[in-house]
Parts: structure tokens; sequence; C-alpha cells
């Protein structure tokens, strides 16, 4: 019975992975003895989806992170060049009292809006329910009246499709792929991602992989013959960044061959909607009643007129009043011809609206929506397609005929087309569940991004705050571009401080150069809040060690049913705090010590006392701080029911429909989903630098994260290598195992060659994440564009965030997480390779 002597020394602690940012959220039931941590499990949940979580191999090996050589153990002081990382351990004392004599010195200078905060949290535990590292940090940014940097232009093609055609992303974003496996569709397009095996390692491969045993069928739109594409039932492949012309192809097809849902389309979209053709916006009731009309038809509905021919009549809706009516949406009846009015937010439509209709009113001409856009994908065939997207006429007709006819069917883009169209790409692709109404489809739907917290418990997403009025909010957000452009410019507000805390730029916010060369020497101070030594810690001037997740006691809502007891598993390592120490004590030297008023504990305890969600206020006997941590793991009172994002059908853009046809995008030239070409087809570029150059994610780390651990490396076979067909290979004369280079005017990273059919000919692949010391040159993302800059801006990507404001309505612009208005371009980058000479 030695066995269960030994296991009985064990205690058991819940643990949020740390490459949580794969969007899987898995948490680890983490053995420990002695203090140490000993090894990692699957933890099981309560409730009807208890068993849902798996882990992948990084989540097996996270338990070595607290101990590794690279973890930071003291706060450090820089003692050589910023970028040398060469540090002296100093104390406690001393870096708060240095850090905070400086941020007072630019706050005295140039105000506090100097101090420029990164919060860019995708790579923290726990983020999307508030962990205190983020919460606190957001809170000093609150207080302090500081500038929170635009978060980077990441996973902008869920983004910004979610954006415009369904108002906003966070809603869509809370869905979890594990819905699938209650909700079984016949089909399942999977478009611009590598799920299976791969990005989404855990729990959403074996959704995906069950549901293809009990009869679903998976295809799989991407460029290269990845861990997803082998497990596909078929397999596009298609040219990089081309999807929205095969898409619009698609839609075409729906629409010309009359295979679309005109129930859901007149019922929750503004396909019924009449545009104006002189300038592209939609037709309200002020454009075709005057005011005397209107206020007739207030006055017939108050009066409780007949109900007859209401639509004409007054088409007033309860509630409604002469100022609200001036706003209404016209339709078209189909007999008799006359309009229809309709109020944001209103499904029914009191009449029969003529989805077709073409009709000039009041001498203004009008086409609906949806006949602006069958005209608009009419160029677009299976096969005239064929010529950009290099997949076959033959195909993309099977594969739309099929989708459509396998109702209900299900599609999933995630974040694999990152390219400066990458919006409106998966604008496209979503034009596919709503044209075919399988996004009505409870076993269908649409899920872009999705972030995998199911029901959105609020736990104070940021700011642990109920104290807190929101007009008290202060703080603002900063652009990157317009942090470049104060440098040319004193007039400008100055950016002195920069605070980086849970995140990497100089390794994953492209390009390298961008921030050593254009920002970092602009500070006078950098601070990093880290757990361990990073590209970005390197050109620090002091470095705050934080417990990390096996350390520091936190509360989380993993998966959206469960509220769990995280963290606390060992002690900090060396002298590593939480971030309630941390934040507290800069706080009291610079002026808001009121505010940070609270250790850990309390502020984990008024977390819980203070929530207003019914998910946890009508629980009996309350979750209190000292439940949980005797309990571990709460069910919460929410459905038992995967969540469904989708349900409502009642979306937050201006109509209150999804708006496949974006009126303020119109003045642009995109008010519906285009093909743009991506930069890297442009055939000027391409002459001098034939190659793509993709530096994608590792599949056995998590960013730049578990990158040091000997196991994972091992299976990551220990270095970076360039991906190449043989063909494009052979043309260079180049083979397996040679030194290469690969090049561009911006930069020369170096590696060894690896061939595979694979990958298509033309491209270069580099698994981006390990860190700048192990190349013997340059790390790949010198090469890539300048991410956030006027390089890749542009105006689609500047509305989507404006009307991202709006429909976020007062609520201060920091609290709603600000993202770069600009497009994300890491696969958008040309590059060619040379064979080095042998040393
Ligand atoms: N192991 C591991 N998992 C991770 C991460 C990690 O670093 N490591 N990172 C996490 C994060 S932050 C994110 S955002 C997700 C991203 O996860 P994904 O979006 O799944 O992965 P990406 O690496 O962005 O996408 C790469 C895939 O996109 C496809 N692709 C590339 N270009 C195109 C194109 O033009 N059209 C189409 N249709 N497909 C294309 C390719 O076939 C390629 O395999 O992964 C998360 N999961
Ligand atoms: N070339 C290239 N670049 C990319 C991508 C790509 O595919 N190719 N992918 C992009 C995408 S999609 C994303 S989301 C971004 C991700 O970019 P990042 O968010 O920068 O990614 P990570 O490497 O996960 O960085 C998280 C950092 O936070 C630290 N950390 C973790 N937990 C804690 C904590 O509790 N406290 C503190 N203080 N620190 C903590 C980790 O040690 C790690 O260094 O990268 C982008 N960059
Ligand atoms: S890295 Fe692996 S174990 Fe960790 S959350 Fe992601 S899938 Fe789960
Ligand atoms: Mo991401």
């Amino acid at each position: 019975m030695a066995i269960a002597s030994q296991e009985s020394d064990e205690r058991i602690a819940y643990v949020a992975c740390q490459g949580w940012g794969c969007h899987e959220h898995c948490t680890l039931k983490t053995f420990v003895k002695d203090g140490k941590v000993v090894r990692t499990e699957r933890m099981i949940l309560k409730g009807s989806q208890a068993e849902r979580y798996s882990l992948c191999q990084k989540g097996i090996m996270a338990g070595r992170l607290p101990y590794l050589p690279e973890r930071i153990l003291h706060p450090l002081k820089r003692i050589g060049e910023r970028g040398e990382g060469k540090f002296e351990q100093i104390s406690w004392d001393q870096a708060i009292e240095e850090i905070s004599a400086k941020i007072n010195e630019a706050t005295e200078k140039h105000g506090s809006r100097s101090v420029l905060m990164n919060l860019f949290p995708c790579g923290l535990t726990n983020n999307t329910t508030g962990s205190l590292p983020y919460a606190l940090a957001v809170r000093f940014s609150h207080t302090f009246d500081a500038s929170v940097l635009a978060a980077p232009p990441v996973d902008m093609a869920g983004n910004q499709s979610c954006i415009a055609d369904f108002g906003d992303m966070i809603i869509y974003f809370h869905q979890n792929t594990y819905y699938w496996r209650v909700h079984r569709p016949n089909y399942m397009l999977i478009w611009g991602g590598n799920p299976i095996g791969w990005s989404r390692a855990a729990s959403s491969s074996r959704t995906f992989l069950e549901m293809q045993e009990k009869g679903t069928k998976i295809v799989d739109v991407g460029i290269f013959y990845d861990t997803t594409a082998a497990k596909a039932d078929q397999f596009v492949k298609i040219n990089p960044g081309t999807d929205a012309a095969l898409a619009l192809s698609m839609a075409n097809v729906i629409i010309s061959e009359g295979l679309y849902d005109e129930d859901f389309l007149t019922k929750h979209t503004v396909a019924p909607f009449l545009v104006r053709e002189d300038n592209g916006q939609f037709l309200r009731r002020r454009d075709v009643q005057s005011q005397e009309e209107m206020a007739h038809a207030v006055r017939m509905a108050a009066g409780g007129s007949s109900g007859i021919s209401q639509g004409y009549l007054t088409g007033v809706t309860e509630g409604q009043d002469s100022s609200d009516i001036v706003e209404d949406y016209v339709a078209w009846n189909i007999t008799p011809g006359r309009p229809l009015f309709v109020p944001a937010h209103v499904t029914d439509i009191d009449g029969c609206p003529d989805l077709l209709a073409s009709v000039t009113i009041k001498g203004i001409a009008c086409k609906t929506s949806f006949l602006k856009l069958k005209e608009h994908v009419s160029k677009w065939t299976p096969e005239s397609q064929e010529a950009v997207t290099g997949v076959p006429a033959a195909v993309a007709s099977k594969v739309v005929h099929e989708y459509v006819a396998s109702r209900p069917s299900a599609t999933y883009i995630y974040y694999g087309m990152r390219y400066m169209n990458a919006g409106q790409s998966a604008r496209a692709v979503d034009l596919l569940p709503i044209l075919s109404g399988n996004l009505g489809e409870k076993n269908g739907r649409l899920m872009t991004g999705a972030l995998g917290d199911g029901h959105n418990v609020g736990l104070d997403f940021g700011i642990v705050a109920p104290d807190f009025e929101l007009a008290n909010v202060k703080g603002t957000a900063a652009n990157l571009d317009e942090v470049l452009a104060s440098f040319e410019d004193p007039e400008k507000q100055q950016y002195k401080v920069f605070i980086n805390c849970f995140s990497n730029p100089v390794l994953n916010w492209p390009n390298r150069q961008l921030w050593t060369e254009k920002v970092f020497p602009h500070m006078d101070l950098i601070v990093v809040n880290e757990l361990r030594d990073t590209d970005t810690t390197a050109f620090a001037d002091y470095v705050l060690p934080e417990a990390g997740p096996f350390e520091r006691e936190e509360i989380g809502v993993p998966l959206g049913d469960c509220i769990v007891h995280l963290g606390a598993a060992i002690e900090p390592q060396g002298e590593a705090k939480d971030p309630a120490f941390i934040w507290s004590s800069i706080a009291k030297r610079v002026g808001i010590g009121e505010y940070f008023d609270k250790t850990n504990e309390e502020w984990l305890r008024f977390k819980l006392d203070t929530t207003q969600d019914p998910a946890l206020t009508e629980l009996d006997p309350p979750v209190t701080l000292d439940r949980l941590r005797e309990e571990k793991i709460i069910r919460l009172n929410v459905p038992d029911e995967v969540d469904d994002c989708w349900e409502a059908m009642d979306f937050i853009t201006p109509s209150g429909r999804i708006e496949f046809y974006r009126e303020e995008l119109s003045d642009i030239g995109v008010p519906m989903a285009s093909y743009v070409p991506p930069r890297i087809r442009d055939p000027r570029m391409k002459k001098k630098y034939p190659l793509q150059f993709f530096p994608g994610r590792s599949r056995f780390f998590m960013q730049g994260q578990f990158t040091e651990i000997p196991e994972l490396r091992d299976l990551a076979g220990n270095k970076s290598t360039v991906g190449m067909n043989p063909a494009t290979a052979f043309e260079r004369g180049i083979g397996e195992g040679d030194a290469v280079e690969v090049f561009n005017d911006r930069g020369a990273a170096q590696a060894l060659a690896h061939l595979t059919e694979a990958l298509p000919p033309g491209m270069a692949l580099l698994w981006y994440a390990y860190p700048a010391k192990d190349y013997l040159t340059d790390p790949p993302t010198v090469l890539s564009s300048p991410l956030g800059t006027a390089e890749t801006n542009d105006a689609f990507g500047t509305e989507c965030m404006q009307m991202r404001f709006k429909a976020a309505g007062p609520i201060p612009i920091t609290l709603i997480n600000p993202q770069c208005a600009s497009n994300e371009t890491y696969w958008d980058d040309l590059c060619d390779v040379r064979k080095l000479p042998v040393a």
C-alpha cells in the first residue's frame, strides 16, 4: 500500500493552463508534493459537461514552468545597454521607489498620459473572466489616467467581420466549440485555421473528431496540408489570401440558384431594406414621409387604428414616437407595391417584402440590399474564381451545393486568414451561413474566433470596480501610429514611460525593429511585468517578477458554467509577488494609493461579495472565498445547456439585424464583402520577392510561451526551420538540412531548410516563436511588416473600430479592449530564400 500513502501526501490544486491563449481554457488538476508541482492532469468539472476538458502536450508539461531557469525570480535593474539583457538584482523597495519616481517625473513634465501601458491579455491565463493581473493593471490605468496602447492587430478576420456583420466581436467570441458536441451539424466547413491537433489541440479537436465519427462531413479550406487538412474528409487548397473570391462565388450560386432562406433573410438580415442608389445609405422613413405624415402615423397608432394596412399608413410600433420613427428602415411590399416601414430591432415585418425590389420612391431610386448583393457577387462564379483562387470550379460548386443540401451545416472561421484583406475574406465567408439560413439552425451556426468560455459570467471583466462610477474611469486609448507620430511632433501628447504587462511585443507584435528602433529609444523608462526572460524583458530598465498561475490565488470561470478556485498550488518562486502587491506599491507612490487598498485575498473576497451576476448571487449558500477554497469547483446558476450566443437573433448593429450590407462602409467602397487582392499577389512586389513569408505558430508552443521546456523543444525539433516545397528548394539549389537565409528589404533570418510536400510551391514557412537568442542572426519577424502603423492601417480597419465604439455607447474606450484600427499582415509579406555558403 505504499502507493496509497505516497498519494495521500499529495495535495490537489486547480490551475489555469498558461497556454490559455489558445482559447481552449483548460484547467490543470495539479498534484503538489512537498511544496512542488509534480504533475498535471485534465480537470473534471461539475454538471452535464463535466467531462468536456482535455489537455494537450503543453498542459501536461505546464508544471515545469515555475521552475525553469528562464524564470525571473527577483526584481531586476538594467546594467547593460537596452537589449543586451544584463541586469542586477535589486530589492522590491528600490525597484518600486525608482520606478515611481520616474513615473512622477514624466507625469510632472508631460502629464499622466505620458505613461503608456501595453495590457494585451491574450497570453494571460484566466483573461476573459477578469484575472487580477489584468484587472489591477487596468484599474491602475483608469485611476492614474494613463494611456493604454490599443491591442495589436491580431485575429482581425473575425474581429472585423463580426463588427461589420453582427455589430461587435466580443459577444460572438464567447462561443465554445463544445456546442457542436451537443448540437451536431451534418456538415462542417472549417475555413482558415488549423484547429484539429494544432491551434485548438484539446477539447475542440475532440469535438471535431467526435462529430466526424458520428457522421459529420468536415471540409477544410486552407493553403497547405496541415493537421486539420489531414483529418478532414475533404481538403480544399486555396491560393493564399484569395478566400473572398471563392466565398463570393459560392454566395452567387446560393443567390442565383434560389438556394437562399428567404424567411431567415427577411426576419434577421437587412435583405429587405431599400438602399438609396444616390448615396448608398439605407432609405429611411424621413426620406419618404413628411413631418406631418409621420405625426399622423403616430396619432393613428396611439388611437389604436384598425391595423389594416398598418405598414403603409402608420407602420408604427408600440412605444415609438415621431422622433423615433424618422429612422425606420423601408422595405417594399410585393402586392400591392408600397413601402413598409420597419423600426430597428423589429423582426416581423407587417407585409410581404420583396427581397429583389428595385423601385423609385419620391424620386429616390432604390434597390434592396439583397438585390445589391446579388448584383455585387454576380461577377464571381465557380468558373471565374478559379484563376484567382486555384480552386477548381467543380470543387467550388460541389462544396457550396453540399453545404446547402446538408443543412444543418456549420461554419468555423478561425484566424488563419492573416492578410491585409482578412476582414473582407471573413465577411465573404459569413455570407454562406447567412444566405443559406444555416446561421439560424441550432445544429448549424457560425463560430468566428471562439474564445471558448461559454456563458459570459460577469466577474467584472477588467476593472474590479463596482465601487467605481463609469464616469470616473479615466485614461485613454492610444494607437501605435499615434504614439509614433508623437515622436515627430512636440505639440502632441508625448509618451515617456512604457509599462508592459503579460505580453511579449518585441517577439509577437511585428516587426521587432518597430519596438527596438522606433519606440523604445523615446522612452525614459521601460518596465516589464513578467514571469520569465523574454525578448521584451531584454529591453526593460526594470523587470518586475509576478507570481505565476501556479503561485497566486485566483478565481475563474474557465468554461462558463462552474466557478473554480484557481492557483495557490505552490508558494511564489524567489521573490515573485502577486499583482495586488505590485500595483498597490506603485499606486501608493504615484498618488492613487486610495484605489489600491486591498490585498490579493481581499480583492478576491470583494469581487465575490459585490458581484451582481445572478449566476453567482442566486446560489444558496452564497459563493464566498472560504466556500470556494473548500469546495474548489462550484456549479453556477446557469442553464445546463451549452451557451448559444445566436439564440436571440437580436444584434447590436444599428438595424438590430445582420448587416451584410453596411451603410457606414459605402463611402469607402466596401458596404458588402469584397475581394481585395492580398499584398502578396502584387505583381511588382512579387517580381522582387517571389515567396510568401509565413512565420506561423508552433504546435508545441503557445505563441512565445513554453519555448524553454526541454521536452517540448525536443518535440518541436529544437530549432526553427524554413519549410519549403521541394520544387521551390530545387529552383534555388537548396537541399534538406542546408543552412539558408530568408530575406526581404526589411531583414534576414537564418535557419536550416526543411523540404516538405505539405507546403505548396511559393512559400517559406518558419515556426516563429523561438526567442531571438535561439538564432545566430536576427529572428524571423524582422522580415514582417510593422503592424499597427500607417503601413497596415486602412479606411476599413478604422471604420470597423469606429462602428465598434459607436455600438458600445458611452462606455469608456479603455473598457472595451480597444484594438488597433489596422489590419494584420502576418502571412502577407514576401521574401526569398538563398542557400548560405558552407562554413
Ligand atoms: N499550438 C498552438 N496553438 C495555438 C497558438 C499557438 O501559438 N500554438 N496560438 C493561439 C492563438 S493566439 C490563436 S489566434 C490561434 C490561431 O489559430 P488558427 O487560426 O487555427 O491558426 P493560424 O496559425 O493563424 O492559421 C494557420 C492556418 O491557416 C491556414 N491559412 C493560411 N492562410 C490561409 C488563407 O489564405 N486562406 C485559408 N483559407 N486558410 C489559410 C493555413 O492552412 C494554416 O494551417 O491559435 C491558438 N492556438
Ligand atoms: N510571427 C507571428 N507573430 C504572431 C503570431 C503569429 O502567428 N506569427 N500570432 C499573433 C497572435 S494571434 C497573438 S494572440 C499574439 C500573442 O502575443 P503575446 O500575447 O505577446 O503572446 P505570448 O507569447 O503568449 O506572451 C504572453 C507573455 O505573458 C507572460 N505571462 C503569462 N502569464 C503571465 C502572468 O500571469 N503575469 C505576467 N506578468 N506575465 C504573464 C508570458 O510569460 C509571455 O511572455 O502574437 C501574435 N504574433
Ligand atoms: S495549451 Fe493545451 S492544455 Fe493548455 S489550454 Fe491550450 S489546449 Fe489546453
Ligand atoms: Mo491570437
